[in-house]
């Protein structure tokens, strides 16, 4: 039930042993989600906690690649998961993997996202739920969840690495089994990103990923090198990893060169979903830019708000700011020439519009009042 490996202190990893896959066929003619692969997914899948996610739209998006300046752009959107973001496709494993060692509660540190779907996920497995959120720094879709899940919401008076770091103090003492990405079952899930868009694309792809705390681009990764040595990739696609300006320690190591991560005290950023400043996730995430020759890049919260507009206005696609940060990490490379421009891109856009709802952020921002009167609409439109 443990986190990290008691030799070296490092986080553990799951490893698939002998599976029998001999082709994509094994798949086909399943629905479409996480359980579609449920051969590669080391748990139970009889007894699983599921509300259908996974099988999220990917979505080509030409307006989007001349404004990127890039020949192919896909949106994979995993805001249409059951609680609006990626984590669903973990929660499903990573509870399901808790009633399978007897758990009575669960646990977790989250900037929102990881809450809001731990706190549904749970509800249905019968689960106690405790979610320690940064106090005044979670978007308020992500709060109602939590509260409309029935979590306990510890609201901590810190950033969410202090949360946390209390968490894991706190977790054995509780009694409560944590589901942060730092638990190797929940990666698992996540894991199947990679499944559908092999499925979908193949590997001679570009997946583009906001990082925060580092756990989704490792899991995506992982689950492209599964394919690659079960027989059922021929070669793998380069990781793209995002950050935002003012949380960038991730993006720090790999442009620096360095092989220990320097953590960020203050980090700061209108997404708050990646405002995390010690990602613990970021030795796997390393090796998985290092080992796909990927990059990593920093954009302003300026680009990312760009971004989330182009998203909605040219494509109609309603993504929360971090999940821009993809898509506004790709336009920057590709004016940096620092991307394959003819080869396929799918920027994973990881939580929906609604998670954050501010619409202060949208400029112009055009919104009229007018009486229930023709001659007024008129009016009023005259001068716009
Ligand atoms: C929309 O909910 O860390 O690099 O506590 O909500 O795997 O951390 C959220 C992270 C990207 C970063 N996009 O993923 C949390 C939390 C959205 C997110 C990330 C998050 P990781």
């Amino acid at each position: 039930m443990g986190y990290v490996c008691e030799r070296c202190g490092d986080l553990l990893d799951v490893v698939i042993g002998d599976v029998e896959v001999d082709g994509w066929e094994r798949f086909r003619g399943r629905e479409w989600g996480v359980w579609r692969y449920r051969e590669l997914l080391p748990v139970d899948h009889t007894r699983k906690v599921s509300i259908r996610e996974g099988g999220t739209p990917l979505i080509p998006c030409p307006k989007l690649a001349e404004w990127v300046g890039v020949k192919e752009l896909y949106v994979k959107f995993e805001g249409a998961n059951p609680t609006g973001s990626f984590k669903d496709r973990g929660m499903t494993v990573g509870v399901t993997k808790a009633l399978e060692f007897g758990a009575r509660g669960v646990i977790c540190a989250s900037t929102g996202n990881t809450a809001a779907s731990l706190a549904a996920y749970a509800a249905r497995a019968g689960l106690r739920c405790l979610v320690a959120v940064p106090e005044g720094a979670i978007a308020l879709g992500k709060l109602l969840q939590a509260i409309a899940h029935g979590a306990l919401v510890v609201k901590v008076q810190g950033n969410f690495d202090d949360a946390l770091s209390l968490v894991m103090e706190a977790a054995s003492r509780l009694g409560l089994y944590i589901l942060n990405s730092l638990n190797p079952w929940r990666l698992e899930g996540q894991k199947t990103l990679a499944f559908e868009l092999a499925e979908e694309l193949g590997h001679d792809i570009q997946v583009a990923v906001p990082v925060g705390n580092c756990g989704n681009i490792s899991a995506i990764w992982k689950g492209f090198k599964e394919l690659h040595q079960l027989g059922l990739l021929d070669g793998l696609p380069r990781m793209i990893g995002i950050q935002a300006e003012g949380a960038p320690p991730f993006a720090e190591l790999v442009k620096n060169g360095g092989d220990v991560l320097k953590p960020v005290e203050n980090p700061e950023t209108i997404a708050t979903a990646i405002r995390i400043g010690r990602p613990v996730n970021w030795k796997k995430a390393l090796r998985a830019v290092r080992e796909s020759e990927g990059v990593v890049e920093t954009v302003s919260d300026e680009e990312i708000m760009d971004a989330q507009k182009a998203l909605a206005r040219l494509e109609g696609i309603g993504v929360e700011p971090a999940s821009a940060a993809s898509v506004a990490g790709v336009k920057k490379l590709s004016e940096l020439g620092e991307i394959e421009k003819d080869r396929r891109i799918v920027c994973v856009c990881t939580g929906h519009l609604l998670k954050d709802p501010n619409p202060e952020l949208f400029h112009p921002y055009m919104e009229i009042t007018v009486k229930p009167e023709l001659d007024d609409l008129m009016e009023k439109l005259s001068h716009l």
